[in-house]
């Protein structure tokens, strides 16, 4: 404890010496979510990190997150200097979409619109019509749906599936998923409902359609922290990565969480409800971000012009 107060006197003192300004997720540990709303950063999720990032004063700013919320970053804000704890920080669905195949893909059928979610490397985006993220992915499908588009979807296979389901619209769909909620399991839910029979499910549409069809309720980190707060219900099982607890018990702070249960268990599971690329945010690299300016996010400026097109259409819709 004593070393988490030095840590985070170093961190405040470092981010107004630098300029800087921290923003969060909420899947990162309870201690970097609290650092950023003491020092007027943000704790939110994708769509609502690159909003608050682009209209900060500081010309600084520090990610903690994953990979693509950098480039996020860097893609809307290019005068700022975008620092990550680490840049190793990833995402299986960034992983398993590369733009040579993807794009591929694309050339292939070119009469769907190209919809991708913001979890995508920023090459990806270049060649996408629109970006989504989960807390829009519905609105934005039943705007092209109602216009009578059919699209590509990319790259999660599950949110996909529940976003065609929602919509009814012509989707040809990539086949990626997320490595933390790919493990929730039903059968796993249902018995825990039998220990706690009062208890919501709120599920992540990143999670497999029989986790979604026993869902209390269904939505992105932000709408599942409103649905907390919001739902008449005590105790909450929640399926999604367990950083989210942090703002949960902020929102609820009378009602108890309960992690869904996932298919593996201890060691063998190395993704059980938490996201090891969100794992590898830290203290102790946030220091060395701001004290070494190392892990900067670059990104070539020919793609940025491009990606940023489609991410700001999503920014426009959502306003
Ligand atoms: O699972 C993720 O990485 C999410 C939910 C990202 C986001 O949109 O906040
Ligand atoms: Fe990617 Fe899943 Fe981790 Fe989110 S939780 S960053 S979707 S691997």
């Amino acid at each position: 404890r004593e070393d988490i107060e030095r840590y985070k006197a170093r961190i405040k003192t470092l981010l107004k010496e630098k300029n800087a300004c921290l923003v969060a997720h909420y899947y990162t540990d309870p201690l970097i979510q609290e650092l950023a709303e003491e020092t007027g950063g943000c704790v939110a999720d994708s769509l609502e990190m690159a909003r608050f990032g682009s209209e900060r004063p500081e010309t600084t700013l520090v990610v903690a997150g994953v990979r693509f919320m950098g480039e996020t970053a860097k893609i809307l804000s290019p005068e700022k200097r975008i620092l990550m704890p680490t840049l190793e920080a990833t995402c299986s669905l960034d992983i398993g979409c590369p733009i040579d195949d993807f794009s591929a893909f694309c050339d292939a059928h070119p009469d769907y619109e190209v919809v991708v979610y913001a979890n995508t490397s920023a090459a990806v985006k270049a060649r996408a019509d629109w970006v989504v993220t989960s807390s829009i992915a519905l609105q934005v499908v039943e705007h092209l749906a109602d216009e009578g588009k059919k699209i590509i979807w990319a790259p999660d296979k599950h949110l996909g599936a529940y976003v065609q389901k929602q919509t009814g619209i012509d989707m040809l769909m990539w086949d990626g998923a997320c490595i933390v909620h790919e493990e929730f399991k039903a059968k796993g839910i249902q018995d825990l409902k039998r220990v706690y029979p009062d208890a919501a499910v709120l599920v992540h549409p990143e999670s497999p359609d029989s986790v979604v069809e026993i869902a209390d309720a269904v939505g992105s980190t932000s709408q599942l922290i409103k649905a907390a707060r919001d739902l008449p219900n005590r105790e909450l099982i929640v399926a999604t990565d367990r950083g989210i607890f942090y703002k949960m018990q902020q929102a609820a702070p009378d009602k108890m969480f309960i992690e869904a249960p996932t298919g593996g268990s201890g060691a063998t599971c190395r993704s059980c409800a938490h996201c090891p690329w969100m794992a590898m945010n830290g203290l102790d690299n946030i220091v060395q971000a701001l004290e070494e300016g190392r892990d900067e996010v670059f990104v070539d400026e020919a793609l940025r012009v491009r990606a940023r097109k489609p991410l700001q259409r999503m920014l426009d819709f959502s306003a």
